[in-house]
C-alpha cells in the first residue's frame, strides 16, 4: 500500500490502539488510495455532497426548492436490501436459526477477505465513528464503519451521531461494533468511475454476532451499506440485548398527550414500509390529542431502576420510503424533508425538485425518472423507484418530541404489533398478558413490500417485524421476550395488535387509517389506565364499537362492527398455520408459546359451541 496517503492523524484517532490497528488492517487489505477519518463536521458533510456531485452520483436540487439537498440515482441492480445475500455468521447454523441465512464465520471471512483484497483501489477509505443513540446515553452503543462510499458517509452524518466527539467517548479502550463496507468496485489507474459503483455479481451483508462485526460487500444502498441502521441497531444489537437483558426492536416510538396533558409513550413494530413512519408522525383527528415523534424505525429499551422499560431512538434521522408520502398521508415527513436532505431514486422535476408517486394529486407534466429518462404521465411506468427514499434529519421534524434525545430514554406504556392483513385480524386487540402479547408479536404476518428485494404482495409471517433483522435464532428471541416478561420487579408495557388494512369484499379498506388511527391510539392510551372498556374474546381483549371514539368519523356502523368482530371460523383455520409457523423453530420454540396456541384453540373451540 505504498501509495496510501494518510491524512494527519489526530490524537483521538491514535488513542484507541485496537481501533487504530483494525483501521490499519482494513487499509492493508482493501488498499485504498487514502484514508479519511470522519470528524462529523458540517464542512465534511458538504464536501461529501460536492464529491458526489462531481462524480455524477448526485444532482444538487434547486436551492429555492430544497435548500442544501441532493438527488442520487443508484444503479438499477442496487435498489433495496438484499435479504437473500444477508447472513448471520454465528458459530453454528442452529444459533442463526431457521429464518436467517447462515455460513460458518471462518469460511465467510475467508471468502470475503478475497473479495476485499484491493477492493478500495482508486478510492478513499472513510472511517466513520458513530454513536447509535444520544452520545453518552447509557442505552447508546458505539460503532465504527469503514466504507469507500461518500454516499454512505453523507447518509451516516444524517442517520447517526458521527465523528470526533464519538471517538472522545470511546476513549482508549471503549467497546465498539466493527463495520467494514465496500461497494466492491476497485478502480484501475485509467478506469472511469461509474456514478453508482457497486458489484453486480457479488453482494454479501454479513454479521458476526460473536465478535460484533459487520462485513458488507458489493452494495451501496440503504440498509446494506448504512451499517448503523439494520445491521448494527437491529441484527447485532438484538444479540447484545439478549446477552445483556434489554431489547433491540424494529419499533417506532411516539409520545401521545391527552387533552388533560397526560403523556404516554408507545412503541410499534410493523413490517417494512407498512405505514410506520406515518404512524410515528401522525396528526390526530380527535380534538385535543397530540402525537409527537421520538423515532420512526428502531427502539432500544432498557430497564430503569423503577422496573419500567425506557426507550431511545438509536437513530438521528429518517430513511423514509418516498412513494406514497404526501402532505395528505404524512405532512410532518414532507415538512421534515424540505431541506438538508438526500433523496435516492426519486424522480426530478424540470425546476430542480423531486417528485414521487402520490406526492401530489396531479402528476407533473414531465419529469426525469429515477433511471434518468424523460417521463410523462403517459409513459406507463413509475417515475420514482418504489423503494426510493429520503434521508432527512429527525431534528427537522415539526413534531419531534422535546425529549427525543433524552439520554435516559422514555418510559414505555404500550407496545403495538401489527401487519397488513386483508381479513380475520381485527382493528385492535389487547393481549391478556405479556406472554400472550409475545404470542401476538410472534405470529404477526404481513404482505411483503418493495422495501426488500423479492416478490411484492405475498403474505409472510413476520414475528415482531424482526424477520429480516433478528441476529440469532428467532425461537430464542421469543424466549428472550418471555424472559423479559418474568424479570423480577418489571413493570411492563401493555401489548396490543393492530391491523389498519382490513378490506371489504371489494378490496376497499374498512378503516380510513392515517390520522384516524389516533382513535385506536386513544383506546390503547386509556386501556393503559383501565379507563375504557374492553371485552374478553378468544383472541384477546377488544373494544366494543361504543368503546372506540368515532365521533366525527363518517364510517358505516357495519364497518366498525366488522373491524371489531371475531371471526371464530377464520381464526380456527389460522391455528394450524400458526402451528406450522412455530414448527420451524423446533426445540427453540419456548413452551410458553406452545401453550398460547393451545389456549387460543381451546378458547375458539369453546366459543364455537
Ligand atoms: O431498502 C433499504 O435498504 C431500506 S429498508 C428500511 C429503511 C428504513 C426503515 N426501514 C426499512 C426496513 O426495511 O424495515
Ligand atoms: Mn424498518
Amino acid at each position: 500500500m505504498s501509495s496510501l496517503t494518510l491524512e494527519v492523524e489526530t490524537s483521538s484517532q491514535k488513542k484507541h490502539k485496537q481501533l487504530a490497528q483494525w483501521v490499519e488492517e482494513a487499509a492493508q487489505l482493501c488498499k485504498p488510495d487514502r484514508v479519511h477519518w470522519c470528524d462529523g463536521s458540517h464542512e465534511e458533510y458538504q464536501s461529501m455532497l460536492r464529491l458526489m456531485i462531481l462524480a455524477g452520483t448526485a444532482i444538487p436540487l434547486a436551492e429555492e426548492k430544497r435548500p442544501n439537498s441532493i438527488l442520487v440515482r443508484s444503479n438499477p441492480a442496487d435498489v433495496a436490501r438484499v435479504e437473500d445475500r444477508t447472513y448471520i455468521c454465528a458459530r453454528t447454523k442452529d444459533e442463526a436459526g431457521p429464518t436467517n441465512n447462515w455460513e460458518d464465520p471462518a469460511k465467510m471471512k475467508a471468502k470475503l477477505k478475497g473479495l476485499y483484497t484491493g477492493a478500495m483501489a482508486g478510492r478513499t477509505m472513510y472511517v466513520i465513528p458513530y454513536s447509535m443513540g444520544p452520545i453518552s446515553s447509557p442505552i447508546a452503543n458505539i460503532g465504527v464503519e469503514i466504507t469507500d462510499s461518500p454516499y454512505v458517509v453523507a447518509n451516516m452524518h444524517i442517520m447517526a451521531r458521527v465523528g470526533t466527539r464519538v471517538l472522545e467517548v470511546l476513549g482508549e479502550d471503549g467497546e465498539f461494533v466493527r463495520g467494514l463496507h465496500s461497494v466492491g468496485a476497485p478502480l484501475g489507474a485509467n478506469d472511469q468511475d461509474s456514478p453508482w459503483p457497486n458489484n453486480p455479481v457479488e453482494k454479501y451483508i454479513c454479521h458476526f454476532p460473536d465478535t460484533r462485526e459487520i462485513w458488507s460487500y458489493g452494495s451501496g444502498y440503504g440498509g446494506n451499506a448504512l451499517l448503523g441502521k439494520k445491521c448494527h441497531a437491529l441484527r447485532i444489537a438484538s444479540v447484545q440485548a439478549r446477552d445483556e437483558g434489554w431489547m433491540a426492536e424494529h419499533m417506532l416510538i411516539l409520545k401521545m398527550t391527552s387533552p388533560s396533558g397526560q403523556v404516554k409513550y408507545i412503541t410499534g413494530a410493523f413490517p417494512s414500509a407498512c405505514g410506520k413512519t406515518n404512524l410515528a408522525m401522525l396528526i390526530p383527528t380527535i380534538p385535543g390529542w397530540k402525537v409527537e415523534t421520538i423515532g420512526d424505525d428502531i427502539a432500544w429499551m432498557k430497564f430503569g431502576a423503577d422496573g419500567r422499560l425506557y426507550a431511545i431512538n438509536p437513530e438521528h434521522g429518517f430513511f423514509g420510503v418516498a412513494p406514497g408520502t404526501s402532505m395528505k398521508s404524512n405532512q410532518n415527513a414532507m415538512l421534515t424533508a424540505t431541506k438538508n436532505s438526500i433523496f435516492t431514486n426519486c424522480a426530478m422535476t424540470p425546476d430542480g425538485d423531486v417528485w414521487w408517486e402520490a406526492m401530489t394529486d396531479e402528476k407533473p407534466a414531465e419529469l426525469i425518472d429515477w433511471l434518468r429518462r424523460p417521463w410523462t404521465p403517459n409513459s406507463g411506468r413509475k417515475s420514482a423507484h418504489p423503494n426510493s427514499r429520503f434521508t432527512t434529519p429527525a431534528s427537522q421534524c415539526p413534531v419531534i418530541a422535546s425529549e427525543w434525545e433524552d439520554p435516559k430514554g422514555v418510559p414505555i406504556d404500550a407496545i403495538l404489533f401489527g401487519g397488513r392483513r386483508a381479513g380475520i385480524v381485527p382493528l385492535v386487540t389487547e393481549a391478556f398478558s405479556w406472554q400472550h402479547g409475545t404470542f401476538l408479536g410472534a405470529t404477526a404476518s404481513s404482505e411483503t413490500t418493495a422495501a426488500a428485494a423479492g416478490k411484492v404482495g405475498q403474505l409472510r409471517r413476520d414475528p415482531m417485524a424482526m424477520l429480516p433483522f433478528c441476529g440469532y435464532n428467532m425461537g430464542d428471541y421469543f424466549g428472550h421476550y418471555l424472559k423479559i416478561g418474568v424479570r423480577p420487579g418489571a413493570k411492563l408495557p401493555k401489548i396490543f395488535y393492530v391491523n389498519w388494512f382490513r378490506t371489504d369484499e371489494n378490496g376497499g379498506f374498512l378503516w380510513p387509517g392515517y390520522g384516524e388511527n389516533s382513535r385506536v391510539l386513544k383506546w390503547v392510551f386509556e386501556r393503559c389506565d383501565g379507563k375504557v372498556h374492553a371485552v374478553d374474546t378468544p383472541i384477546g381483549r377488544l373494544p366494543e364499537p361504543a368503546d372506540l371514539d368515532t365521533r366525527g368519523l363518517d364510517l358505516p356502523a357495519a364497518n366498525i362492527a366488522k373491524l371489531l368482530s371475531v371471526d371464530v371460523e377464520g381464526w380456527l383455520a389460522e391455528v394450524p398455520l400458526i402451528r406450522e409457523h412455530f414448527a420451524k423453530f423446533g426445540d427453540h420454540l419456548p413452551e410458553g408459546l406452545r401453550q398460547e396456541v393451545n389456549d387460543l384453540e381451546g378458547r375458539l373451540k369453546k366459543a364455537k359451541k
